[in-house]
C-alpha cells in the first residue's frame, strides 16, 4: 500500500516538470524571438543588414551582433537556443 502511494507520487513529480518544459516556454520564446526580429528588421525584407544589426545590437545575441547579415532563420535558431 505504502509502496504504491510513493510510486504514484514519484511518477507525478517527474511527469509535471517535463510536460511544463515541453510546451509553454518554447512557444513563448518563439513568439518573443519573432517579435524581436520584426522590430529589428526595419525595412521588413526578412534579413537584418549591417545597419539594422547596428541599430538592434543591444538586443541581439552576441554571436549575431558582429555579423554583416543575419537571416530570419539564423536569428530564430540562435534566439530560441539562448532564450530564458
Ligand atoms: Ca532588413
Amino acid at each position: 500500500m505504502l509502496k504504491t502511494i510513493s510510486l504514484v507520487l514519484a511518477a507525478a513529480l517527474f511527469a509535471l516538470p517535463a510536460s511544463a518544459q515541453n510546451t509553454k516556454p518554447v512557444a513563448a520564446n518563439q513568439k518573443q524571438c519573432d517579435d524581436q526580429f520584426k522590430a529589428a528588421d526595419i525595412n521588413n525584407d526578412g534579413v537584418l543588414d549591417r545597419t539594422e544589426i547596428g541599430n538592434a545590437k543591444q538586443s541581439l545575441p552576441a554571436s549575431l551582433s558582429n555579423k554583416d547579415r543575419v537571416t530570419r532563420t539564423e536569428f530564430m535558431a540562435v534566439c530560441s537556443k539562448n532564450g530564458s
